[in-house]
């Protein structure tokens, strides 16, 4: 009996100090974005967490755009460990890490999207070269996906290089989209993406770019009239944490956030299927009046000259480390054909 009673009080102690260890162990990640939760980074951050949660004890907090500021303020917070993991696209991280920049060299990357999910699937710069420039920066880079092609949406019409003379272009705060606008003529403007709406809405800026999802979501089609597509991008975003974090977790929980990160890459590519049409058709809807053109070949000529100059800009400010990520990038673009 009484051998019993101790082997249960000792069960029962036992049982308490496992839950105090499983308590300690499990944790609330956050984990911050740039777009919203019904946008592509935001749907891809939903299955992280939901993943994450389903395989762990552990919790994933959600920060859309917006709760924690701007792109940039995201990144450092994430460096100084106050967040565990970000979305943060190289549009905006081009200064912290300048190769990152090689996504903004115009026509490198295809628009057909089962292409690209092969490509950043198998592409040893993607899953190879890229996480060891973004580990000098104390990141873990865990993946990159595309977002979609990126129409300009003006006040005027585009139907050559000629037609951007004097329009004030917002770009990412990214110095080889900067060159890229230059050399299709326009005047590029750096902003953030809270500054965008307003920017066109007083004229202080009369054209940007995104992929066409995010251009009916943030209403952008209220502020523009023409959406012209000359097929030279398409929108890239990497998905990250905190290296020292992510080093101090166990193999275990490692493991757990690499299939998270994977699986939500499924998840998103699947997503994306048919988006762009059906988005474009809800802004048809929206705003009828809205001009829309893809530019032919001939049209198109312009810009794809200029991406020479681009691409040998980017080559001036990344030296031999960014001719190598370059060059293979264009060898697993052709793998994956
Ligand atoms: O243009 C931008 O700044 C934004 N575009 C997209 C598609 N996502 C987030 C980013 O901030």
């Amino acid at each position: 009996m009484r051998k019993s009673f101790i082997v249960s009080a000792v069960a029962a102690a036992l049982g308490s100090i496992m839950m105090i260890g499983q308590a300690a162990q499990a944790a609330t990640w956050k984990y911050a974005m740039e777009e919203a939760l019904n946008e592509v980074q935001g749907v891809y951050a939903q299955k992280f967490k939901e993943y994450i949660e389903a395989n762990s004890d552990n919790k994933v907090q959600l920060f859309p755009y917006g709760t924690l500021g701007e792109s940039a303020d995201i990144m450092e917070q994430t460096q100084a460990g106050i967040l565990q993991f970000v979305d943060q696209s190289p549009g905006f991280t081009g200064s912290l890490i300048p190769e990152a920049q090689v996504f903004f060299v115009p026509y490198l990357l295809p628009t057909d999207q089962a292409h690209l999910a092969r490509f950043f699937k198998k592409s040893k710069a993607i899953n190879e070269q890229f996480p060891k420039l973004y580990a000098e920066q104390g990141l873990e880079l865990l993946k990159m996906f595309p977002e979609g092609e990126v129409a300009m949406t003006t006040k005027e019409p585009v139907k050559t290089c000629a037609d951007l003379d004097n329009v004030k272009f917002r770009v990412m705060t990214n110095p080889l989209l900067v060159e890229s606008y230059k050399a299709f003529g326009a005047t590029p403007t750096p902003l953030p993406w809270g500054e965008v709406y307003g920017g066109l809405q007083t004229n202080i800026i009369q054209g940007q770019e995104n992929p066409t999802f995010y251009l009916y979501t943030t209403k952008i089609y209220e502020v523009t009239d023409y959406i012209t597509y000359a097929g030279h991008n398409n929108f890239t975003t990497a998905v990250m944490a905190n290296k020292d974090f992510f080093d101090g977790l166990s193999a275990e929980d490692q493991k757990v956030v690499r299939n998270a990160a994977s699986s939500a890459f499924d998840y998103i590519i699947d997503y994306q299927k048919g988006l762009a049409k059906s988005e474009l058709a809800k802004i048809k809807k929206a705003k009828p009046s809205m001009t829309i053109t893809v530019l032919n070949e001939q049209q198109r000529s312009c810009f794809k000259g200029a991406a020479k100059k681009v691409e040998a800009k980017f080559i001036e400010m990344t030296g031999d480390s960014g001719k190598k990520i370059l060059s293979q990038m264009k060898a697993d673009l052709k793998a994956t054909e």
